[in-house]
This record gives structure tokens, C-alpha cells and sequence, in this order.
């Protein structure tokens, strides 16, 4: 630790990114889903029929439900489309990488049998562990599977917002405990998972428990070596999120780019990371009413090139109903966004920041394993003419379309500058120009 450090017993434990094989896979994926199912999923956004505004998966602390009805949906769930080999496929086809989906969510409602709770998918008439076939599907489709768990959960009576008596901390003590325990049957029942993605760790009792996320993040990941955590997990000993009082990233990756993406790469700070976005505004769960902007895949597609070029990976939610089954708008989202991975894949996985300077036209990114950079082409000028600043000591060896392979006009105006003609014509899907650069001399 640098002497002017402020000495923290629970603050980050690494300088820096870490520098593992199993990390080193995680920054390849680019493109991963995200997946929140639960019982909010059966009223989906409606309470005795009238919408009831924010989240969908937040219905239960509306003013408008009552908590005893709401937990009593559990005799209601019942998913009798539930195909995780269909929805492992879709996935698939779509080009995700990893998936990560809710095994808890804040009404602590659990998709797996757990034995320290009873409020569990074998309450329900479903009575069928819903994690493992889902982990087993995906897994066979070559996707990571990564856990999402809310510490929150307002099902637990010992679960505390904060810690004002002693019998508050006697409480809070079991409900540590017990998230333990859930942990540790999670780990044991799936030994595939990748990691695990924390949520609802910002209130007091939870910063004020520093020392005991600290040590239940080392002993998670003794058990399972490799094991991806992002920074969402813990405070340290002083009640800092994210980064600790000396400003360092605690856990592996950078968790608060959430419905948002860095302008520039400087805000990123060096570290890993990870945007997590949904189709409409804010809704994670399933809603029957999409208000506001539902993004196009176009949308979605441009956001996940500017994530890239910015060295993270981009992590596209949905939320299936509570039969089991994806809204048509997800399906066909998932195929657009399919169609253009398939083509244009090159450009997202295992690549990253490029060495050139941004353009007004899109974003590049770079391959780590061929070292090619990829024009990826939103903003297309009315002349056709992109605007390519080569790096110094490089020049372009070629400029194809992928896709079609055709070699794209290329004329040098002067210095470092260039343009590059794409062909006319209206697009309904972004370009990629794929470059191979040879060093100029
Ligand atoms: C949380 C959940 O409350 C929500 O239901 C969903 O699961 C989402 C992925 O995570 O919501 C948050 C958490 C953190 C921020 C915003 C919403 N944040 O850091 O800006």
C-alpha cells in the first residue's frame, strides 16, 4: 500500500485489473443477457387490474399491494411454458456469450430448493427446480451461466434496513448467516456458475456490515476458484461502494454502469466493466405495459459497439412472463440482434478499444486475437464518405465490408487523414468495415 493511503482492513485487496485466465474470458464475452424472472413476473406491472407505476419486479413495495397478497402469488406459480432449452437457443442465436439470471430477487422469492427458506419454487405448484435445467441448457449451448442474488429480501423477517437496537444487529446477524448458506447451496448445486451478481447491497445495515461481505467474498471465491464478483457486493469498513476511501475498485469489474455507458473511456478509469440495459426505460420483470422508448435493435446494436470500444461488455435483459414464455418484441429483438452477430461478430468478440480517434460516424473497436480494427458505421453522412484518421507509423492494407467481403474505395486526402466510400443504398442495420493495418515504413 502507498504511504499516503488511507489503511483500510476491508477495502480492495488488488491494484488493477486481475490478470487470470478465467477474468481474461469474462473481458472476451461482449455480448451477454440478463435474465430477471420471479413472481412479479405473474402480475406483470398490474394490481387488481390497474398498472401500478415503476419497475414491474418492484411491485411489492407499491403503496398500492399489500405484501401477504403478494407473496401469496406463489400458489400461482405454475410456468407451464418454461423451456430453458428454447430460451438457452434463443440465446444462442443471438450471439450472447453469458447469461445471468435472477435466482433472488428483493421480494426473496427463490428458483432454486432452497433449504433455508420457504418461500421456494417447491412451495409453488411448479415444485421443480427452475436453476438447474436452466444452467444445464445454457451450458450445453456454450453460454456461462452467472447468478444473480439481491442480499435485500423482503420476505426474511431478520432482513434490516438498519441496525438501530441491539436486537436489530441480533436479527441482521442470522440474516448474514443465512445469505451464507443460501450462497453456499447456490455454489454447491450449480459448480458451473461463473460468477455471481450482486444486488441490493446500498442500504446501512449492508455498509455497515464491510467486514462480513469482505470475508464472505474470500470465501466464495475459495470455493470456487476463479470465481467472477463484480463491485456491487461490498462497502468497506468506512461504508464505500464500488470504489473504497482510497478511490480503489473493490471486486472484479466495475458494476455501476447500469442503464448508462460512459461517455468517454477515461471515466472508466482503467477498470473492467460491465453495462447492464433493458428494451424499455426501466423495467427488468416483465410488464404487460411497455410505456415510454422501447428501444430497436439497431439502438441496442449501437450501444453495444460503443460498450466495446470501450473495452466492456454489453448485458441486454429480459423478462419472460410468468407462463414461462418471452413477449414477441424480445423474440424478434433477440433475432435482429442475432442476424447482425452473426455476420458481424468479429467486431464484439474479444475485441476492445482501438488506437484510432473516434469519428462522428460510429465506433471502432479492435480485435485482441487477429488485431484487426472494425469501423462500426451508425451515422452514415449523406456523401457516403467516412472519415478515417490512421494512427501514426500504420498505414491501411485493405477495406472490406464484412458480410460481402467487397473492398471499399480508399482515398487519401492528406496527413493521416482518409475517407472511405460505402456503397450507397438504405441500411437497416449498422455497416462494419473490417481494416487491416501494416506498419508504415
Ligand atoms: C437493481 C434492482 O433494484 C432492479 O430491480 C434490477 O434488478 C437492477 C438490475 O438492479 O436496481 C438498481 C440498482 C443499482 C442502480 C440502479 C438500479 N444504480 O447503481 O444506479
Amino acid at each position: 500500500q502507498p504511504t499516503d493511503s488511507i489503511p483500510l482492513r476491508h477495502g480492495a485487496h488488488r491494484i488493477g485489473n486481475r490478470t487470470d485466465s478465467d477474468m481474461a474470458h469474462w473481458r472476451d464475452y461482449g455480448l451477454g443477457q440478463f435474465i430477471h424472472w420471479g413472481l412479479y413476473a405473474i402480475p406483470g406491472g398490474f394490481w387488481h387490474g390497474q398498472p401500478v407505476n415503476g419497475a414491474a419486479e418492484w411491485i411489492r413495495s407499491s403503496k398500492k399491494v399489500d405484501p401477504k397478497e403478494y407473496d401469496a402469488l406463489i400458489s400461482q406459480f405454475n410456468p407451464v411454458k418454461y423451456d430453458p432449452v428454447a430460451w438457452a437457443l434463443m440465446a444462442k442465436n443471438m450471439g450472447t456469450k453469458y447469461v445471468t439470471f435472477t435466482t433472488k430477487h428483493h421480494d426473496g422469492f427463490c428458483l432454486w430448493p432452497s433449504k433455508y427458506s420457504d418461500f421456494t419454487i417447491m412451495q409453488s405448484p411448479w415444485k421443480k427446480d427452475i436453476i438447474k435445467p436452466f444452467v444445464e441448457a445454457y451450458n450445453k449451448q456454450g453460454i456461462d451461466v452467472y447468478l444473480y442474488f439481491s442480499i435485500m429480501d423482503w420476505h426474511n423477517p431478520d432482513w434490516r434496513y438498519e441496525l438501530k437496537t441491539k436486537s436489530d444487529s441480533v436479527a441482521f446477524d442470522r440474516f448474514k448467516e443465512f445469505t451464507k448458506n443460501q450462497l453456499t447451496e447456490l455454489l454447491t448445486l450449480y459448480p458451473t456458475t461463473k460468477g455471481l451478481w450482486f444486488d441490493g447491497t446500498w442500504d446501512k445495515s449492508w455498509k455497515a456490515s464491510g467486514a462480513f461481505s469482505d470475508e464472505l467474498e474470500q470465501y466464495l471465491k475459495k470455493l470456487r476458484p476463479g470465481l467472477v464478483i463484480g463491485s456491487r457486493l461490498r462497502a468497506d469498513e468506512k461504508g464505500n461502494r464500488h470504489l473504497d476511501a482510497n478511490g480503489r475498485l473493490m471486486g472484479d469489474y466495475h458494476q455501476v454502469w447500469e442503464r448508462k455507458i460512459p461517455e468517454t473511456i477515461a471515466e472508466v478509469k482503467g477498470y473492467d466493466w460491465e453495462c447492464v440495459m433493458t428494451v424499455p426505460e426501466n423495467q427488468w420483470g416483465y410488464n404487460a405495459r411497455w410505456s415510454g422508448h422501447v428501444k430497436s435493435s439497431s439502438e441496442i446494436i449501437e450501444m453495444l459497439a460503443n460498450c466495446v470500444s470501450k473495452g466492456g461488455n454489453f448485458v441486454l435483459n429480459f423478462g419472460p412472463k410468468g407462463d414461462g414464455s418471452f413477449r414477441e418484441e424480445e423474440i424478434r429483438l433477440a433475432k435482429e440482434i442475432g442476424n447482425w452477430m452473426a455476420v458481424n461478430g468479429e467486431a464484439i468478440y474479444a475485441a476492445g478499444q482501438s488506437d484510432f480517434r473516434k469519428e462522428d460516424w460510429g465506433y471502432y473497436t479492435k480485435s485482441k486475437t487477429s488485431g484487426k480494427t472494425y469501423m462500426v458505421v451508425f451515422n452514415t453522412p449523406v456523401t457516403n464518405m467516412l472519415k478515417v484518421n490512421i494512427p501514426k507509423n500504420q498505414k491501411i492494407a485493405s477495406q472490406k465490408l464484412l458480410g460481402s467481403k467487397q473492398v471499399l474505395p480508399l482515398e487519401h486526402i492528406e496527413g493521416r487523414m482518409h475517407y472511405i466510400r460505402l456503397p450507397g443504398g438504405v441500411r437497416q442495420q449498422p455497416a462494419v468495415i473490417e481494416l487491416q493495418l501494416i506498419s508504415d515504413d
